[in-house]
């Protein structure tokens, strides 16, 4: 009996390009490692690349709305053998990928290619089809100012589950959005071919599917940690948000079983793991921040020590920085509101909150 192979797998994609990828163990039904490569007849139209565990390694070529495209396939039977695993872009570089056609033939072409891979695969050994379609940045392609969208994108990433990020620009109303969900606004999921709008709703849908043993709990065991009550009035929420973060959990109480636990060293909201909780607020903190900087010449006061551990422990971790609108996406998306509404952060309070309007 064959061993079973370790190859080279694209766990996260954004716009086709791999942004994250790891070794998996293959099944013994999958006895090659692959690369493929899927280009389109359309000039400027950027390769699409997977790779992972296949049974079938033949080449493929066809056609989708009149484009024809292929998709080459190169297998290899020893382990790893499928190219390094350092196809681990920044964010800047798969950002930088010009897409000069619209996002449907993107993510078909995307589906496409991880169907072809499927195909041979044992059957029961399901993987869900997922793809996320976030709000695009102001040049229609990057990530846009969108804290739900992030949020989405944070909890596909912390469960580990295999899926592609596609941005969908709204200045260009895709004809397919009318027919996929009507009047949605991203983010939203297609699932095995579901489509699914609503963000609590998905939310709830991933932890309900992508369960244990297979893949993480993400809901926060300490309901305090989930944040809805933190985000009215700038200061006192940032304050409340900063003691919450300083003090122990009963997890840290127990841990040291003592009853001289007065702070905590916890990075995340709930401990030591990033939890749904955490995927909620962090999107918006870091709106806060940018904003208040850029508008307001304000940043986070460095005396709330436990809330910038907190920070400082979320910008090391790739879910969170990777996933990130950049600066200037944010500052265009609030360059509007910011002007007329005065902010008094002194008395802890944003009239009307105009600032928060959009989150
Ligand atoms: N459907 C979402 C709300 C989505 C939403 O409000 N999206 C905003 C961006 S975060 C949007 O697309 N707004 C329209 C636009 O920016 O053009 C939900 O789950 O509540």
């Amino acid at each position: 009996m064959a061993e079973t192979l370790t190859c080279n797998s694209c766990k996260v994609s954004f716009l086709g390009k791999c942004l994250y990828s790891t070794q998996v163990t293959c099944a013994a039904s999958e006895p090659n490692c692959y690369s493929a490569k899927a280009v389109v007849d359309l000039s400027g139209f950027p390769s699409l690349s997977s790779r992972g565990c296949t049974s079938d390694c033949n080449s493929t070529a066809g056609s989708i709305l009149g484009t024809g495209y292929s998709i080459t396939k190169t297998c290899c039977t020893t382990n790893l053998c499928n190219g390094a695993s350092a196809l681990h872009l920044s964010m800047t570089a798969a950002l930088s990928v010009a897409l000069l056609t619209s996002f449907w033939s993107n993510a078909q072409l995307d589906f496409l290619l991880h169907d072809s891979n499927r195909q041979g695969n044992n059957m029961s050994e399901e993987r869900p089809e997922v793809e996320l379609f976030v709000k695009a940045g102001s040049d229609g392609q990057s990530i846009g100012n969108c804290p739900f969208s992030q949020r989405l994108f944070m909890v596909l990433w912390l469960k580990g589950v295999t899926f592609n990020v596609t941005t969908v620009d709204m200045k260009r109303k895709p004809d397919i959005l009318k027919d996929l969900a009507p009047g949605a606004q991203p983010p939203f999921l297609l699932y095995g071919g579901e489509v699914k709008t609503d963000t609590n709703k998905i939310e709830e849908f991933l932890e309900e599917v992508l369960c244990p043993p297979k893949y993480p709990q993400l809901a926060a065991r300490n309901p305090e940690s989930n944040s809805a009550d933190l985000e009215k009035g700038l200061l006192k929420a940032l304050k409340k948000l900063d003691d919450y973060l300083a003090s122990p959990l009963v997890d840290e109480i127990d841990e040291n079983c003592s009853d001289d636990v007065t702070s905590s060293t916890r990075p995340f909201l709930d401990g030591q793991e990033l939890t749904l909780a955490d995927c909620n607020l962090l999107p918006k903190l870091h709106i806060v921040k940018v904003v208040c900087q850029k508008f307001r010449s304000f940043s986070i006061p460095r005396t709330l020590t436990s809330l910038w551990r907190y920070l400082d422990a979320a910008y090391a971790r790739e879910e969170f920085s990777s996933t990130c609108p950049s600066d200037e996406e944010i500052h265009v998306a609030y360059s509007s509101v910011s002007i007329c509404q005065p902010i008094d952060l002194n008395a802890g309070k944003m009239r009307q909150n105009a600032l928060m309007q959009p989150l």
